[in-house]
């Protein structure tokens, strides 16, 4: 398949609450759209790397220059025999995982269209519908943070994950517990916590989570296998494991026992496929995490999330819990059970709205072969 055009624009668009971590705030989503034509045929990916260098150090502007600068011109006019092979051919522009990810995505959008299979098929998921949990922010009280939980647990989601940070952590697990005490619960600390806090950590374990996602350094995996050994609760890697390397050595030295893949932390579908075949072989269960992707994202991460090891609810919740109006029409919605269908049309399955997408664009560049 022969690459004649890529389309890069810089999107903005407000999400419907505030969005705090352990890092910082957000209110608006900002990231790169690609789309790449090959004869009559487009294909969409996403780099959702957002405004600042907080949850890895790329951001818009780091995508775009490493996008127009170095991976167009190793794609523009060139023949691509396999979407698993863009990795490849990315290696030797080091790390800028975000950015490499939108145009890889797009390929493999283009593949699954030439080829009139969905996505999901392409890449060997076997699912027809995902298990979606939702990942709710720090709030301003307690009592907030219970009833907007309340609200999630009535539309069905899954599991729900509770952003964590020193100051908000026991309290906030203990006053979730206390209100519902079966669900399906895990923290995500972002990276907030020190080996000096394996006291407070331990101390968490009696509120039978399923899982505490990077606690230590973000890039961190030594540590992390000392503090697995000293804490019940499942450690789960996030931002730590950038490549398949770094998952194999998390194994190696037991420092968690569960992966949340991202595509877009990883450099992509090619990436997270490899990294889902090594846990699955060495029996780790993964996730699909997100980076609040609009609508093109995440009919990416829907896609990887239909692989038979993704064997616990994700990140990848409806279009409403993020945006107003999704840059896809229609958008994804939560079925009832608190799963997301799987779409069944070519390639990402999924109609990108044109209008609305030329709305939220703040800026824009044609690549002609
Ligand atoms: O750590 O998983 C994270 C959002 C932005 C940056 C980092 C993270 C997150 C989320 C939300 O937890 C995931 C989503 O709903 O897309
Ligand atoms: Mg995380």
């Amino acid at each position: 398949m022969r690459i004649d055009r890529i389309e890069l624009r810089e999107v903005r668009l407000p999400l419907v609450h505030p969005f705090e971590t352990s890092f910082g705030c957000e209110t608006e989503q900002r990231a790169v759209i690609v789309r790449i034509d090959s004869g009559d045929l487009a294909g969409w990916g996403e780099s959702a790397a957002g405004i600042g260098p907080w949850y890895s150090y790329e951001t818009v502007e780091t995508c775009w220059h490493v996008q127009r600068d170095f991976l167009v011109p190793l794609l523009l006019g060139q023949e691509v025999e396999s979407p698993r092979s863009i990795h490849e051919r990315f290696a030797p522009v080091r790390g800028h995982n975000m950015a490499k990810t939108g145009l890889e995505q797009a390929v493999w959008d283009l593949f699954g269209k030439a080829a009139g299979i969905p996505l999901a098929r392409l890449i060997g998921g076997e699912k027809d519908r995902i298990e979606s949990g939702v990942s709710v922010g720090i709030q301003a009280s307690l009592d907030g943070l219970v009833d907007r939980i309340g609200g999630f647990v009535d539309r069905g989601y899954r599991r729900i994950k509770i952003k964590i940070k020193p100051g908000w952590d026991t309290d906030a697990a203990a006053a979730v517990r206390e209100r519902f005490p079966d669900l399906p619960l895990m923290l995500d600390a972002n990276s907030a916590y020190t080996l000096d806090d394996v006291g407070l950590l331990r101390r968490l374990d009696r509120f039978d989570l399923m899982m505490i996602e990077q606690p230590l350094g973000h890039d961190d995996i030594v540590d992390h296998a000392k503090l697995q050994a000293q804490i019940e609760t499942a450690v789960c890697l996030d931002e730590s494991i950038v490549t398949p390397e770094h998952a194999g050595w998390a194994i190696e030295l037991g420092s968690c026992r569960i992966i949340n893949i991202k595509p877009a932390r990883v450099g992509g579908l090619g990436a997270a496929i490899a990294i889902h075949d090594l846990c699955q072989a060495h029996g780790l269960p993964v996730w699909c995490g997100g980076l609040l992707e609009t609508g093109i994202g995440r009919a990416h991460n829907v896609a990887v999330s239909s692989l038979p090891n993704f064997r616990l609810p994700g990140d990848v919740s409806e279009s409403a819990r993020y945006y107003e109006r999704d840059l896809i029409d229609p958008p994804f919605e939560l079925n009832p059970d608190g799963t997301i269908t799987v779409p069944t049309g070519p390639g990402i399955g999924v109609a990108v709205d044109e209008e609305w997408l030329g709305a939220c664009t703040f800026r824009s560049e044609v690549f002609p072969a």
